[in-house]
């Protein structure tokens, strides 16, 4: 494929008025009829042709204002439609036939046909698979949809807006006609058709308007839908009370299917979900399945508005609304559930997958400039680094602030296909601020690096803080401008409590944000009464790296004593960090690895402070990841050593709270009824993470055996499992837990992806023979990306040991993997191939066997353009 560049967008030169479809379906011959009206918009050359996309179609006919077209006029290939000699302003209708066959489109993108219903995916160009069209996002148009099928196994009609009216069709078939009142490009469209049962409720809205909700979900399983339907209505009431959004038609539908190539869809008036997010019950989904559902499911809606009502120019503004969107789940959940914990669990999450891709060969801005292939841009940059960039602008002009900008946005934009720049030109008119600098966030890539130091002058009350940003080269961006970082912070004293400057230079301070914008600032706080200890980028305000050596007593202060918690994670992180460092480094040498006593008496004392919410003590006991250590360690990394040194480490803290631990484990049993809310997760959530450092206290996997025995509800029953599986692999107690499992739940294919996951995520060398083996199981199936992923995925992103295994071996199962999945779905192996991005950061042995695998893609016939993009940006 070619380069698109955002410097080349033009408006199209036809404007279209209206799309009438007709679908009739057939597993494997189904014709689609498009009939469009255009005009050639006012100023756009009178000879210009109107050139359609399409993508592997097959036109069976094509009409000019319903009548045969002379061959001369059009050029008709798999990938486009040309047509000529078109009107100079009239309008003109253009009625085209495409048969398509939806039971062989195994890219899932398009119409097709998952468990024998036919659904469609349009994001981002799915659209021009089903018919010829002007497949772009500032192209919207009203649309009429009929489908026609067959009566028996399609009882069932869908698609966007309101129901029009339907009705016999011939032998043994029906139609269904639908009209979506507003405006929409095509990425918006949706087509379902099948035989579903169904979860119905209603929603009063704000003015008072009843709107019919209903969750379409494989027959059976209505009971597992409730808690995507309960937490459907609190987004709808959030959007309404927070933002000040309604939604706007009388019905609205979500289809849960059993294939799909993302978590979700926002078809206007329509979602299609993977069922991994809607379908959910005490004995089949884990807490963080329930969270997952609630934040998914509110994402999809709240794109209502953003993104839908205001959509996007063009895909370089797929940060408009995906950024934006994940800030508001983000706010939506921090609501639901506990602020910091909320906040705690998103830095994690954008530490260990944004920061990785913003530092390695897959870096690119909030808001690129050119790509090969948009399927490869729906990144955790695009999303999680897009929300960060909303949440900073928040922080920069306030609460109230952020409101007039937003409404102002709304009012503005509503209906319009926007850019990056009208959604921050709100902002600045709205507070009447300067945010060019800020902007800068959309446009340069990388992490920004803050270096820190500070010095307290006892005889004049002085309290200096120096500050240095570098923002690293990254692909095509070799030389940064500082950017304009809003750093929340405090200064903490020895009681606990905050000092208050009486006065402060070198820097623009409002609230309790300081503005960094210039490549260095010194900035002195006058009138402090004792030395401080420095709080910086409290709530993890600014999405940076901090290079600040601060002494292990002032974050062990800092991690019992600050008024934020989730300061109080970074400094026990900041703390642990270090240490897994150089017991890396030691363990690499060959050395014994020691632990500080001051970080596992913090991480101890924290996790038994019952003045503190169990979520976040649980938080607090998970040491940073191996993965985490990695990325600290920048290059040259053996994830064996990292292993063992993390391992030390861990038993050093496990055998000093084994008593602790053993409490907690008692203590925060969860009794009754299963409840899936925030406060008794919290309690399973420290429970099991004292039952991890058990485990290696105990040396025994008997505790966690009779933990797996005696669980009532997934949650419990799979950590037991994990736990068994990776400290305990060869046991006779993990084996026939592990048979258990399977037996349980061998017909819940969202269960037994579980199971692929715990297996492949055992420890060592011998992962990739368990993971070979799982593929043979009938339970696995390559078509299914939920099986693909829960199995191959989880061994390539989170087993850092047994996929880097030293022989490469690892690489080399990817490779094939990557070459056999890629003809059939390339989005998915392409994102499966994204784990090898930080592949230069390896040890020098590891790093050749990754290249030589990454080359073996390279040289495969007929690279998809998703796969192909990847590993040549990955090998550049
Ligand atoms: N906006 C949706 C993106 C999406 C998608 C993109 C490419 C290929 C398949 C896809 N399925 C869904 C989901 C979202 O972010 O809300
Ligand atoms: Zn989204």
């Amino acid at each position: 494929g070619q380069i698109i560049h955002l410097a080349d967008y033009r408006q199209t030169d036809f404007v279209l008025e209206r799309v009438d479809l007709t679908f009739e379906l057939d597993p494997t011959e189904t014709k689609v009829e498009a009939r469009l009206i255009f005009h050639r918009r006012e100023g756009a050359d009178v000879a210009a042709p109107l050139v359609l996309d399409g993508d592997e179609l097959v036109m069976t006919g094509l009409l000019f204002d319903q009548m045969e077209i002379d061959a001369a006029r059009y050029d008709a290939t798999p990938d486009s439609l040309t047509i000529r000699d078109l009107p100079a302003s009239e309008p003109f209708e253009i009625t085209i036939t495409t048969m398509i066959n939806p039971e062989a489109n195994t890219q899932l993108m398009g119409l097709y046909r998952s468990n024998g219903v036919y659904c469609t995916q349009c994001e981002a160009e799915g659209f021009r698979r089903i018919t010829y069209f002007p497949d772009r996002p500032d192209v919207l148009a009203v649309y009429t949809v009929n489908i026609i099928a067959d009566k028996a196994s399609c009882p069932l009609l869908l698609s966007n807006g309101n129901f029009l009216g339907g009705a016999g069709y011939g032998e043994g078939k029906h139609f269904a006609a639908w009209f979506d009142p507003h405006p929409k490009p095509s990425y918006l469209f949706a087509l379902v058709a099948g035989d579903l049962g169904v979860v119905e409720d209603t929603f009063t809205t704000m003015s008072g308007r009843e709107v019919t909700l209903k969750i379409y979900v494989e027959h059976g399983k209505e009971a597992r839908a409730a808690y995507a339907m309960d937490a459907l209505k609190r987004s709808m009431k959030w959007d309404e009370e927070v933002f000040g959004r309604e939604y706007d038609l009388d019905i609205f539908m979500i289809v849960a299917v059993s294939d799909f190539n993302m978590g979700a869809m926002e078809n206007k008036g329509l979602n299609v979900f993977n069922d991994k997010y809607v379908l959910a019950d005490p004995e089949t989904a884990t807490d963080q399945d329930y969270a997952n559902i609630e934040a998914i499911i509110a994402h999809e809606y709240f794109h209502n508005w953003t993104g839908n009502r205001v959509t996007c120019r063009d895909w370089f503004q797929l940060c408009l609304k995906e950024g934006l969107t994940v800030y508001r789940d983000h706010e939506f959940s921090a609501d639901q559930r506990s602020r910091p914990v909320k906040r705690i669990a998103e830095v994690r999450h954008l530490k260990s997958e944004q920061f990785p891709e913003d530092a390695g060969p897959l870096a690119h801005p909030v808001r690129p400039t050119k790509y090969r292939e948009i399927n490869n841009f729906y990144t955790t940059t695009v999303y999680e680094k897009g929300s960060e960039v909303t949440r900073m602008i928040a922080t920069i002009v306030g609460p109230d602030g952020f409101k007039k900008g937003m409404d102002l946005y709304f009012e503005r934009h509503d209906g319009d296909a926007a850019t990056i720049e009208d959604f921050v030109k709100c902002f600045e008119d709205a507070n009447g601020v300067d945010l060019t600098q800020f902007s800068l966030w959309y446009h340069q890539a990388g992490t920004p690096l803050v270096s820190v130091s500070c010095a307290y002058d006892q005889a004049k009350g002085d309290f200096t803080l120096s500050l240095e940003q570098m923002i690293p080269p990254t692909p095509g961006q070799s030389v940064k401008e500082p950017m304009h970082i809003p750093l929340r912070f405090g200064l903490l004293l020895g009681d606990g409590s905050e000092a208050k400057a009486a006065a402060v230079s070198g820097a623009d301070i409002t609230g309790d944000v300081l503005h960094l914008k210039e490549r260095r600032q010194t900035v002195t706080f006058s009138g402090i009464p004792s030395r401080p200890v420095l709080v910086l980028n409290r709530s993890f305000s600014a999405p940076v790296n901090l290079h600040f050596e601060q002494a292990p007593a002032d974050l062990a202060h800092i991690a019992r004593h600050d008024s934020d918690l989730f300061s109080r994670w970074q400094a026990l992180n900041d703390l642990a960090l270090p240490s897994l460092v150089e017991a890396a480094r030691r363990a690499r040498a060959g050395e014994t690895v020691e632990t500080s006593a001051v970080l596992a008496d913090t991480l101890i004392a924290i996790a038994g402070d019952e003045n503190l919410e169990p979520a976040f003590r649980a938080q607090a006991l998970a040491l940073p990841s191996e993965s985490d250590i990695a990325r600290e360690l920048g290059s040259n990394n053996d994830p064996d050593a990292i292993r063992t040194g993390r391992e030390a480490v861990l038993a050093f803290v496990a055998n000093r709270g084994a008593a602790v631990f053993a409490t907690l484990f008692e203590r925060h049993r969860t009794q009754g009824t299963f409840t899936p809310d925030a406060a008794s997760a919290g309690h399973r959530a420290l429970r099991n993470a004292a039952l991890s450092y058990l485990a290696v206290s105990d040396g025994t996997p008997a505790r966690a055996a009779e933990a797996f025995a005696s669980a009532d509800n997934m949650t419990d029953r799979s950590t037991a499992l994990t736990v068994l599986a990776h400290r305990f692999p060869a046991a006779p107690e993990t084996a026939e837990a592990l048979e258990s499992f399977r037996a349980r739940f061998a017909d819940n294919a969202l269960v037994i992806d579980k199971w692929f996951a715990i297996q492949s995520t055992i420890p060592g060398d011998g992962a990739l023979a368990r993971v070979q083996a799982l593929m043979t199981s009938p339970h696995f199936a390559k078509s299914n990306p939920n099986r693909v992923r829960a199995l191959v995925g989880t061994f390539a992103f989170s087993n850092p040991t047994g996929f880097n295994r030293a022989d490469g071996a690892g690489y080399r199962f990817l490779a094939e993997q990557i070459l056999e999945i890629d003809p059939k779905n390339p989005q998915l192996a392409a994102r499966i191939l994204t784990s090898m991005r930080s592949w230069r950061a390896l040890e020098e042995v590891r790093s050749d066997h990754a290249r030589n695998a990454l080359r073996t893609i390279a040289a495969g016939e007929k690279l998809s353009s998703d796969v192909s993009d990847i590993v040549e940006r990955m090998l550049k």
